[in-house]
């Protein structure tokens, strides 16, 4: 299952394409910061982008499509089957509602990392230009633990591999336009697996899915947990 934006949409965090947001998507347009080279161009800018967005996140709460995957993941679980949730999403709102494997192929806004000695470090607080480095003291040195455009997302080979050996690959909340992410259903139609999407309305990719479904995540995502664990 692969996860986007729209999952955290109900939960306050805003998501890429609606431009009608407001907020925070309001005062950038995020193709700008999400960048490397936008780091030492502008590094003010791109922490004053991942600073509201952190800000915002841990005043935020995980809705109802979190908790249902997370019924699901323990369903599943229960029936020595798996669920495996990757997110597009940087926030933590499937942890927080209680999902124990979580892959965040586009990294953790509550993490930072240092691009001196590149260890990796917890961080909920505004992060700048003035923060130290915890491993190495370093000044300046550390950024937003998130995969930027241009840069390798994580956990390529993980995902890959799991996708393999499923039987059902699921999107749910993502415009299928950033890549590889959006590559994955195709890759799911290769392998013959069957594919579904739940979205608020139909996504770049749509035609590439045998089954859709309609509405907001936090009606969607319940009602077609409720039909997984009836039909099997
Ligand atoms: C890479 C972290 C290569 C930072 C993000 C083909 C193949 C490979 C790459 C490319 C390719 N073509 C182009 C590329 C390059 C690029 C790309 O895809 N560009 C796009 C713009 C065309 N991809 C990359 O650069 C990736 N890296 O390929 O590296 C490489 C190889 C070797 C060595 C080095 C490098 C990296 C991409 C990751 C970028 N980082 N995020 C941050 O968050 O600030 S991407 C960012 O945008 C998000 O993480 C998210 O993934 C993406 C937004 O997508 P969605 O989640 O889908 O959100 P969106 O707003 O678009 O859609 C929300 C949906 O929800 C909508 O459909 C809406 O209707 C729906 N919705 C709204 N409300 C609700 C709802 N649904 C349900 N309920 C609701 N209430």
């Amino acid at each position: 299952m692969v996860a986007g934006a729209g999952v955290s949409a109900e939960s306050g965090l805003g998501t890429f394409r609606d431009k009608n947001g407001s907020g925070i998507w309001a005062r950038f347009d995020p193709m700008k910061p999400a960048t490397p080279e936008a780091f030492p161009r502008d590094p003010v800018e791109v922490h004053a982008f991942y600073n509201a967005r952190r800000r915002n996140l841990i005043t935020a709460a995980p809705n109802a499509a979190h908790f249902a995957l997370v019924r699901l993941e323990t369903a599943l679980a229960k029936r020595r089957d798996e669920l495996t949730l990757v997110t597009q999403n940087i926030d933590d709102l499937h942890e927080r509602a209680g999902s124990r494997q979580v892959m965040h192929m586009h990294g953790e806004l509550l993490k930072a990392s240092c691009v001196a000695c590149e260890t990796i470090q917890p961080w909920r607080e505004d992060l700048g230009l003035r923060d130290r480095c915890p491993a190495c003291g370093g000044i300046g040195v550390l950024r937003p633990r998130v995969v930027w455009f241009g840069e390798m997302p994580l956990a390529m080979d993980e995902i890959y591999a799991a996708l393999r050996k499923a039987d059902l690959f699921v999107a749910i909340g993502t415009s299928g336009s950033v890549y590889p992410a959006a590559g994955f259903v195709s890759e799911a139609r290769v392998l013959g697996i069957r594919t579904r999407e739940i979205n608020l309305e139909p996504s770049d990719n749509a035609n590439q899915f045998d089954h859709r479904c309609y509405g907001p995540a936090s009606e969607a995502v319940p009602a077609w947990v409720d039909e997984v664990l009836a039909s099997t």
